[in-house]
């Protein structure tokens, strides 16, 4: 009822809806409209309430609600289904046991706040409260092994074009799938798996993405590495984050992921490569490899079709980089 409530105001384009049309419409007790407006009050709508005129929307926070990322989406698989919390461990973990209990291709989930985000290789993720985009996403293809690490570019790749798109922010690509912005990670992907019979059962994309923190709320040990869209539309181009909204930048990413997602099932594998390639900022530069005990230096040359990244070592020997099993780092930052 909340939504439908929510809905009506949002349509009305900041006139008065009286309490009657709402509580007419939904078949509902005039206090009964009444407890859902203070309940969206609470979330942090901002609703003027007039004994004779009814309810005026004057204010939408930016929060992530299922309402929120739903209105306008225009994708067919990817957001179908929304799952939004307020704290969870992981949304990869929430995601992965809706996958088991066999959720539909595209299931989505996000949290305000993450206690336990994971990164790659065991390494954990800063996941503050309500300042970022903390996302998974289930996804069901009918692909082999190979072929998973190539989802996983095409993800990096949809999340620097909507922020091309939402917020004209120009992102790079670190091999294999962070976004940098000047050289820092504004945002990271960690892509878990389940296997069946040498096919993938389901894949979760885990996408956290720092919107809105100060330097100073990055842990200490981060913050030469790391920044948020906050800290850099503010730097760079004086814009105050709070013009912005989450779910926008949310529905923009769904929409650009089922783009890639369409194209993969096409088979068009060459243009998610070449796609990447555009935002790429780790090809043509020296790179140091660690792989279990062993590190070594060399150029990053290309990515080949499985998305492996070619690497010529300065004794001329070439080597093919799997991601998931090295960390790559720029010699110079990223
Ligand atoms: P990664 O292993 O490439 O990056 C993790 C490393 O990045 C950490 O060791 C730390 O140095 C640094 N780091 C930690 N938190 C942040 C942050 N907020 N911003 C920038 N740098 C940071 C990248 O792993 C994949 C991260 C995926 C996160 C999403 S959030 C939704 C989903 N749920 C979940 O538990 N993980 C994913």
């Amino acid at each position: 009822m909340k939504d439908v409530i929510l809905r009506k105001l949002k349509d009305s384009k900041g006139e008065f809806v009286s309490g009657e049309e709402l509580s007419s419409g939904l078949g509902v007790s005039r206090t009964a409209v009444w407890k859902c407006i203070n309940e969206l009050k609470k979330e942090g709508y901002v609703i003027d309430s007039s004994s004779k005129k009814g309810y005026k929307l004057s204010y939408v926070p930016d929060i992530i609600n299922p309402w929120e990322i739903k209105e306008g989406l225009d994708t067919e698989t990817i957001g179908k289904s929304v799952h939004c919390f307020s704290e969870v461990d992981s949304t990869n973990n929430y995601a992965k046991t809706l996958a088991q209990k066999g959720c539909d291709d595209g299931t989505v989930v996000l949290a305000e706040r993450q206690t336990q985000g994971r990164g790659r290789l065991g390494r954990s993720w800063d996941s503050t409260d309500k300042k970022g985009i903390w996302m998974s996403i289930v996804l069901r293809p009918a692909v082999g092994l190979e072929d998973v690490q190539i989802i996983t570019l095409a993800a990096s790749v949809a999340v620097a074009s909507a922020l091309k798109k939402a917020m004209d922010v120009n992102a790079g690509i670190k091999w294999p799938n962070d976004i940098v912005l000047d050289g820092k990670k504004v945002c990271g992907i960690l892509t878990e798996m389940s296997m069946e019979m040498e096919r993938v059962n389901y894949l979760v994309l885990g996408i956290g993405m720092n919107f809105s923190q100060q330097e100073s709320e990055f842990p200490k040990e981060i913050r030469d590495r790391a920044t948020s869209l906050g800290i850099y539309l503010k730097e760079k181009h004086g814009l105050d984050i709070s013009g912005f909204r989450r779910s926008h930048l949310v529905k923009t990413i769904l929409s650009e992921l089922e783009e890639v997602y369409d194209t993969i099932k096409e088979g068009k594998v060459g243009v998610i490569i070449e796609e990447w390639k555009k935002y790429s900022v780790t090809l043509g530069k020296e790179v140091l490899i660690n792989y279990k005990e062993e590190q070594y230096i060399g150029t990053a040359q290309d990515i080949d079709q499985n998305g492996r990244l070619i690497v010529r070592l300065s004794d001329g020997t070439v080597r093919e980089v799997l991601s998931g099993e090295v960390s790559v780092r720029g010699l110079l930052g990223y």
